[in-house]
């Protein structure tokens, strides 16, 4: 027992859990794993221990997707950020935030950090997935230096540092003080909105959003960005509540998988290519980071969208109007955004999969715009990748494409849009395949198997039609602080520049989900508006070949195609 700052703090035994290794994202397991005794306490107090004196007297940001066991979370969380030394929590009314709304939060209120509970785009529920991850305080992902860290801590951690204070009613707006402690609950859309203001201009997407001809809807999945579409695009922006779909966060997002694609946002999906669809529709995730966008009978592929919202950046969103300062993408993601850059003469880097790698590049000014190819879009006004930001950048590239267009006149739409980019830079035909619930044993021998096939290889071998210029296991060096990741995906590139790429995930819970990447350029006008599906099917038939993948896993179908 000793005092912290006027609070008691009890000096709590606990044992390490094996296992608690940080993965793309933050901590993610089966929320009874993290529901067992000290789990959650266990790494969070590694994870402040592995900050070490630097947290006494800081400020810590605090919030989650709304899913379930995210209120007991926060208590625990509270009462371990008295227990080590912290002055203040912010944390969002009833433990909610999204996750780029925690960036702008502990971007704007200058915090040293913030926790972030979700686990994303992962099922929620007793029987499903929890997560947690810290964030720094230019508000991006901890990098793998402190995740490593942290890692380190939970295999040793023997001492929890619990403040003696009650639970803190967090339904209501306010401050609570125990001694120099203080718990402060805050509205979590307020600062968020206030960053987006910077960003764009509300009062034209406002009078856009006011055309009668012009109607969008847009899919909370039962998370988290329900309370943030009402106040944003309803309150703010004047479109009609009926536009939210799915709008309250429940704790299980309704027995829903809260991913943002074709397969799980099927409602959305089935919406859009109604004869009576709207002009505009997009879903986002469990945590609000990732972002689907649909036009009418149209999927927008993130790659795509990323490339298309850079080059329409400048013209189009005041927060760039004075010129990007670079862009980024991730390795699988297609290489549609590198033909953007090259044509602005844009500073360009690849990173590894996750949002940290992008944290760097942005904080040393050299990438404004990034993205990934798994729904993820993202600038500089955050850390975080961010899905009201690209609805909210799509509808404003829509808003300056029908500036001319009288109401009732030929609205330009989402198609419209990225079929005179694609006539510009050409088009990366893109695909993603995700195995899901492999054996991880299985996936791990194709994997092996794989790194054979790269050891063997000899640049213009012949892969089907396709001759082979590399094959490698990426690795990625941090331009900024010179850090490596390595075995960051198994890559097969032609010469043609099409792309065949093999990774793990490093979000799941439990068994393998194995990811195949597949890309394929055409500048060819009358292949443009082939569907991507027929047009990759050749280099389809390589991956899974080369790759043995039915063979090793026996599975013949993917869980999704993207
Ligand atoms: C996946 C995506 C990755 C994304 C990560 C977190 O990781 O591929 O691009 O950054 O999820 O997204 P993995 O390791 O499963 O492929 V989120 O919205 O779940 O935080
Ligand atoms: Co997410």
């Amino acid at each position: 027992m000793g005092c912290v700052a006027g609070v008691i703090v009890k000096q709590v035994p606990t044992k390490p859990y094996d296992g608690q290794k940080t993965g793309t994202s933050g901590l993610r397991k089966k929320t009874k794993e993290f529901m067992q005794e000290n789990y959650l306490a266990n790494w969070v107090q590694s994870l402040f221990t592995a900050l070490g004196d630097e947290v006494k007297g800081q400020s810590l940001g605090l919030g989650g997707d709304g899913r379930y066991f995210g209120k007991e979370a926060a208590q625990i969380i509270i009462k371990l950020a008295a227990g080590n030394g912290f002055k203040r929590v912010i944390v969002g009314q009833n433990a909610l935030m999204a996750t780029p709304a925690a960036s702008a939060m502990i971007r704007r209120r200058k915090l040293y950090g913030g926790l972030i509970m979700s686990a994303s785009h992962n099922p929620g529920g007793p029987d499903a997935d929890f997560g947690i991850k810290f964030n720094y305080s230019s508000g991006e992902p901890a990098p793998e230096r402190i995740t490593d860290k942290i890692y380190g801590e939970t295999t040793k951690v023997a001492v929890l540092n619990m403040a003696d204070i009650p639970d803190v009613d967090l339904s209501k707006l306010g401050s609570t003080s125990f001694g120099e402690f203080e718990v402060v609950v805050v509205d979590p859309v307020e600062d968020y909105l206030e960053t987006l203001r910077g960003v764009f201009d509300f009062p034209l997407l406002r009078s856009f959003l006011a055309r009668p001809d012009f109607g969008l809807v847009f899919d909370s999945m039962h998370a988290v960005t329900g309370p943030y579409a009402k106040r944003i695009l309803v309150q703010e922006l004047g479109a009609p509540a009926s536009c939210v779909k799915d709008g309250e966060p429940q704790p299980d997002f309704a027995g829903g998988h809260p991913d943002p694609n074709l397969t799980y946002a099927e409602e959305l999906v089935k919406i859009m290519w109604s004869d009576e669809s709207p002009a505009f529709g997009a879903a986002s995730d469990g945590d609000g980071d990732r972002n689907m966008i649909l036009g009418r009978k149209f999927f927008m592929n993130p790659s795509d969208s990323v490339a298309i919202i850079a080059a329409n950046a400048q013209e189009c969103i005041p927060y760039f109007k004075s010129g990007l300062k670079g862009v980024a993408r991730s390795m699988p993601t297609s290489g549609a955004l590198d033909r953007v850059a090259s044509a602005l003469g844009l500073p360009f880097f690849e990173t590894p999969t996750g949002w940290k790698f992008f944290g760097n590049l942005m904080d040393a000014g050299k990438c404004s715009v990034c993205g990934e190819e798994s729904f993820g879009t993202g600038g500089d006004h955050i850390r975080e990748k961010d899905g009201i930001f690209a609805v909210l950048a799509w509808l404003s590239i829509l808003a300056a494409r029908n500036r001319e267009v009288p109401v009732g006149g030929a609205l330009v739409g989402v198609e419209q849009v990225a079929l005179e980019h694609w006539k510009k830079y050409g088009r990366n035909f893109f695909s993603r395949y995700d195995y899901e619930e492999c054996s991880s044993a299985d996936a791990g021998r194709m994997m092996d198997h794989l790194r054979g096939v790269i050891a063997a290889a000899q640049p213009g071998d012949a892969f089907g039609d396709f001759k082979l210029k590399l094959a490698d296991d990426f690795e990625y060096t941090d331009p900024i602080d010179g850090s490596k990741a390595s075995k960051q995906g198994l890559r097969f590139i032609f010469e043609d520049g099409s792309r065949i790429i093999f990774r793990l995930s490093g979000t799941g819970s439990s068994g393998a989900t194995i990811r195949l990447y597949i890309e394929q350029y055409t500048a060819d006008p009358a292949l443009l508006t082939k569907d991507a599906q027929e047009a990759l099917g050749p280099i389809i038939k390589v991956a899974l070949e080369l790759s043995k993948l039915a063979e090793f896993t026996g599975r013949t179908n993917p869980t999704v195609i993207t």
